[in-house]
């Protein structure tokens, strides 16, 4: 490619990530948190995804978004350089050819045959794109279950004591199909990671599948894309794609329990946690077990907060607890009134939840 032309293309995806930049809450490029070494945060945002897909579940789509893209668009000014000749090459009105049977009649049977064909056409391929992004390659590598909640996404990892739970955050290894069992506990939601697949709704009652392969390690976004209630817009989700030693390392941690605290106030904190927050909310290896929040035995190695609202630090998650109304207002959690001493117990408990 000629120096030119790459320095023009650049300009161009450039001009489009900054369009696009105001949809990204956050600073993609500077993402990678600790706790997600190895996986690079992408560097597009998230709507960039008509631009790039990331394995054989979403590049069948991407490209009929495309050429669906581009058929319309040639349409588009078929008919406008059409319009343009009939407004600047009228006929005069006494032209007697218009007035014969069947003037001008040629027009509309070819024009009608070409629209035939080509609607034909697209119905084949997207049959075709069906059919190959109905199953994965091969058997999937690892089943997961989402469930969807107003607002936030539960995911369930692996059974019996293997089993452990995590919230608005998938991990899966590199290079493999991955099947997604799909529930909700409310209402019609959707899950959609667009770089890896299609969507696919979550309806009470009814387990859906979707399956999705990374071919390349990165975080993915994914979010709800079936309207659920006020907070909708705030029910994203990130699957982080890893390789597979990395994979098992970060599902290994996962697998432990929290361990009780040590320190005196981390103490004091778990306690008030066991009183105020375990109705709701679970951390394996302490007495709470609420099962209609996310679990928390490892927020801290999150890298957001509530379904992709906030980007997980000490003090974004102290604000979280004490004002959630208002930062994310309807919301299933009510603020919780805590006192600063109440905080900071809270707090150094949390820290402990690695
Ligand atoms: C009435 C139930 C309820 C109570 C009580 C409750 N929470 Fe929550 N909490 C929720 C729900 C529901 C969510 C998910 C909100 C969302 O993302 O929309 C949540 C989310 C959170 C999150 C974000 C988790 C994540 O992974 O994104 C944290 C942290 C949290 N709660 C901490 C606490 C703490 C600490 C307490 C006690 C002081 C508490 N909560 C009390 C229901 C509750
Ligand atoms: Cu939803």
């Amino acid at each position: 490619m000629n120096c030119a032309r790459r320095l023009s293309l650049q300009l161009g995806r450039a001009a489009l990530t900054s369009a696009l930049a105001p949809c990204a809450r956050y600073a993609w490029a500077d993402a990678v948190a600790a706790n997600a070494a190895g996986a690079t945060a992408d560097d597009t945002p998230p709507l960039a995804y008509f631009l790039r897909g990331v394995g054989p579940a979403a590049k069948p789509v991407l490209h009929l978004g495309w050429a669906l893209t581009a058929i319309c668009c040639f349409v588009c000014i078929v008919i406008a350089v059409m319009l343009g000749i009939a407004l600047f090459r009228r006929r005069q009105r006494q032209d007697p050819r218009a007035l014969t049977a069947g003037g001008g009649m040629r027009f509309v049977y070819v024009g009608g045959t070409i629209s035939t064909v080509a609607l034909l056409g697209i119905a084949v391929y997207m049959l075709i794109v069906l059919a190959q992004v109905a199953d994965p390659p091969r058997e999937p590598a690892l089943t997961v279950t989402v469930t969807a909640y107003d607002w936030w996404w539960k995911v369930d990892y692996g059974d019996g004591d293997q089993h452990f739970t995590t919230a608005n955050e998938m991990h899966i290894p590199t290079g493999v199909p991955v099947l997604v069992m799909l529930k909700s506990a409310d209402v019609i939601h959707a899950f959609w990671v667009p770089q890896l697949s299609g969507k696919t709704q979550t309806i009470p009652g009814v387990v859906n599948r979707q399956w999705i392969q990374a071919d390349k390690p990165g975080i993915y976004r994914g979010q709800c894309t079936q309207y659920c209630g006020v907070q909708h817009a705030h029910m994203a989700f990130e699957v982080y794609a890893q390789p597979q030693a990395e994979y098992e390392r970060w599902c290994a941690a996962q697998q432990r329990s929290a361990p009780a605290p040590t320190a005196a106030q981390a103490a004091r904190g778990s306690k008030l946690f066991e009183e105020r927050c375990a109705g709701c909310h679970a951390v394996r290896g302490s007495k709470a077990a609420g099962v209609q929040a996310p679990d928390l035995t490892h927020v801290m190695s999150r890298r957001l907060l509530a379904a992709g609202t906030l980007v997980n630090t000490p003090e974004n998650l102290m604000n979280w607890i004490e004002h959630v109304q208002q930062i994310k207002p309807g919301t299933l959690m009510p603020d919780m009134k805590l006192s600063s001493a109440e905080a900071r117990d809270l707090s150094a408990y949390l820290a402990t939840l690695r």
